[in-house]
């Protein structure tokens, strides 16, 4: 399919590198990754090209700002990340666009920068790298805590998606994966993650309070659209302190977008396609984690009608992000 529509794809700057060697697959792998996610220009250009992938929106590699522990510094450095990817978007608004970086260790400087983002650089939303850090290493805090709601009345009030995006759990916080290093990192422990971090806000009331939110999970939902009906089955007998007005289930299916971004699967895509239900379905690939070819060869021969794929490889995005694109 032509014209398809990616946003879980990301970029690095010199600062934010090192946070992904680890995933680059093997030694051997290094130059050839860091030069791909370094590249904004020609080489990512051709790639999409090639692959039938007509807009990017770019984000910043993780868990980049989220592991800074004095807020000074993460508030310079997403300004820095934000301006650098702008160069990029100025240069192709044709064909990339932005997500801000945030230094989430500060609400209202969080607000701040994104406002700066999406009214200055024409950003179109926020991708965070799940929890921040801030002050001491064992620090881990999630945005569905009070602190945040003047932060979300921000988002409502520019009305732009946030894409939760997975980080790993801090080595202090892991103890059940001990002696199991996979374990804790993109294979299992990053949906772990951001599925509780995505559940939370679903039972936080921020929803009641901004219903105009839309939150984005990647990876075909995190594992939350395989469980989501027994979340709510079970919940009806243990509430256990839940306080939600509605099921947990309407929350996630209302405010949650998902992107295939990293699981190009059918089984899983048919389940979270049923289960979210076509409008909340957007593909991505994940690059240069992932390889664009794999995302979109998946994509372009996983059983759909045409009117299916077209809504979810680009029309959805279209919507979702007001791009003035046909
Ligand atoms: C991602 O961005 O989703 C990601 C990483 C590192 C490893 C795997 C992965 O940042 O999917
Ligand atoms: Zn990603």
């Amino acid at each position: 399919m032509d014209g398809k529509i990616v946003f879980e794809e990301h970029m690095a700057i010199s600062d934010t590198l090192e946070d992904s060697r680890s995933f680059a697959g093997g030694s051997g792998k290094w130059d050839e990754f860091a030069r791909q996610i370094l590249d904004l220009g020609e080489e990512r250009l051709a790639r999409m090209e090639g692959n039938g992938i007509a807009f990017s929106i770019l984000s910043l590699n993780a868990p980049g700002i989220q592991a800074l522990l004095d807020t000074d510094e993460a508030i310079e450095l997403a300004r820095r990340a934000n301006d650098h990817l702008a160069e990029a978007v100025f240069k192709y608004p044709d064909r990339l666009a932005g997500f801000a970086a945030l230094p989430m260790q500060d609400p209202d400087a969080a607000s701040e920068e994104l406002i700066r983002s999406v009214k200055d650089l024409g950003f179109k939303g926020a991708l965070v790298n799940g929890f921040t850090q801030k002050g001491i290493p064992d620090s881990a805090i999630y945005f569905d805590i009070p602190e945040y709601r003047s932060f979300w009345a921000t988002v409502s009030e520019l009305n732009v998606p946030f894409y939760l995006h997975p980080r790993m759990q801090i080595p202090s916080r892991a103890q059940p994966y001990e002696g199991h290093p996979w374990l804790m990192s993109s294979p299992w422990g990053f949906a772990v993650e951001t599925s509780i971090h995505a559940l939370r806000m679903c039972g936080s009331g921020m929803f009641d309070e901004f219903p105009n939110l839309k939150i984005i999970v990647g990876h075909l939902g995190e594992h939350i659209p395989y469980d989501l009906w027994r979340i709510d089955a079970r919940m009806r007998f243990s509430p256990r302190g839940y306080t939600g007005k509605r099921y947990l289930g309407e929350y996630f299916r209302d405010h949650f977008c998902v992107t295939t971004s990293g699981n190009f699967c059918d089984p899983s895509f048919q389940c979270a396609l049923e289960v979210m239900g076509i409008d909340r379905m957007f593909f991505s690939a994940d690059y240069p984690f992932e390889r664009m070819e794999d995302a979109a060869n998946w994509f372009d021969s996983t059983p759909l009608s045409v009117a299916e794929r077209l809504q979810i490889g680009r029309t959805n995005a279209i919507k979702l992000f007001n791009l003035e694109l046909e």
